[in-house]
């Protein structure tokens, strides 16, 4: 059993690091080429993100809504936002080599739209070494990695499925183990999940995500900093990523080759912390381009989730933008890949 899954894992690796999700960047979780065929809806499985209309006024919030954000938690207010790239500043993004990412995320955040989103409150960072050991020591859950005895790291410049690479040691059975203030890694979708309903929380929908990380309101922002983000020195600044020549070099300017602590870089305006950089985080949602989300969907084993935020392996690629996605099928587990998790504000 193990080895079947090792092999569907394995199979994921490659199949993202040759496939279309190349193209788009090189840096990329390694994950299933399935996601354009996939016709899950963008928004996941939550009714919380309601059918978007014409209206682009910002909503107010609910009269009765409780803003008060519970410990290790911010208030992301409800809006209507609007999600993904209009196809001509993606295709100047991708034109503009120079000072833009040389691999760009996107094709499938074009045909954006606008997304009704309630209030909601989500975690500060993402979900810490400690947090997670919390959960396993009360629980006694045994994560996927565990269960198939390997993950995948990149190693050598290659994605590679590490034998005894677990949330504890995230590169694998011979290496350090992960520091308890850095986000947790090698926990799949499903881990992620238990681990958010064990917290009395909940994953955040993709639409949500973008829209935290929008500040709530700032619809046409590129990134989490200002216009700053096409000059590759800030990113180095603001969030933790690669910097030198993927996957062969990393100059580690900004300080971390790996994970950083939560909160190393930059606090956004609502007091959120590593949206970018650092590691990829899972959301509730389905990928699926976002022009086929008004379809009827039907997850397959190839059908993937949605990740957002980019991670330390972000090299001269376009994670860091608001708008960009990757992901991978809810089994897989990888060593730049972890979560937060998200509450109703007003239930
Ligand atoms: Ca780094
Ligand atoms: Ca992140």
């Amino acid at each position: 059993m193990t080895s079947r899954w090792a092999i569907i894992v394995l199979m994921g690796l490659f199949v993202g690091l040759v496939g279309s999700g190349c193209q788009s960047d090189s840096s990329s979780p390694p994950s299933p080429s399935s996601s354009a065929t996939a016709s899950p809806d963008s928004q996941g499985t939550s009714p919380r993100t309601r059918t978007p209309d014409t209206t682009q006024a910002l909503s107010p919030q609910g009269a009765s809504a409780d803003t008060t954000a519970p410990d290790g938690m911010v208030y992301v207010p409800g809006a209507k936002t609007k999600i993904g790239v209009e196809t001509e500043r993606w295709k100047r993004l991708r034109a503009n080599r120079e000072t833009g990412p040389r691999h760009l995320f996107g094709r499938d955040a074009l045909s954006p739209f606008w997304a009704e989103v309630d209030p909601f409150f989500l975690d500060v960072h993402p979900v810490t070494v400690a947090q997670f050991r919390d959960f396993v020591e009360d629980t006694g859950f045994t994560t996927q990695a565990e269960e198939f005895g390997n993950a995948g790291v990149l190693r050598n410049g290659q994605w590679q499925l590490v034998g005894g690479a677990t949330w504890r040691r995230p590169r694998g059975s011979n290496e350090p183990m992960a520091p308890d203030d850095h986000p947790v890694t090698q926990v799949s979708w499903n881990d992620a999940e238990a681990y958010c309903e064990w917290a009395g929380k909940r994953l955040p929908t993709e639409v949500e995500w973008e829209h935290a990380a929008r500040a709530g309101q700032d619809r046409d922002a590129l990134c989490l900093w200002d216009g700053s983000c096409l000059d590759p020195s800030a990113r180095t600044e603001h969030a933790n990523t690669w910097q030198g020549q993927y996957p062969v070099q990393n100059t580690v300017e900004d300080g971390y080759r790996y994970t950083s602590p939560v909160g190393a870089f930059d606090t956004t305006a609502l007091g959120l912390q590593d949206m970018s950089g650092n590691v990829w985080e899972w959301t509730a949602s389905w990928k699926r381009p976002y022009d086929t989300r008004g379809s009827d969907f039907q997850p397959t084993r190839k059908s993937e989730r949605v990740q957002r935020g980019g991670s330390f392996i972000c090299a001269e690629c376009g994670g860091y933008f608001l708008f960009a996605r990757a992901g991978a099928t809810p089994r897989t587990s990888l060593f730049n890949v972890g979560f937060r998790c998200a509450r109703d504000a007003s239930s």
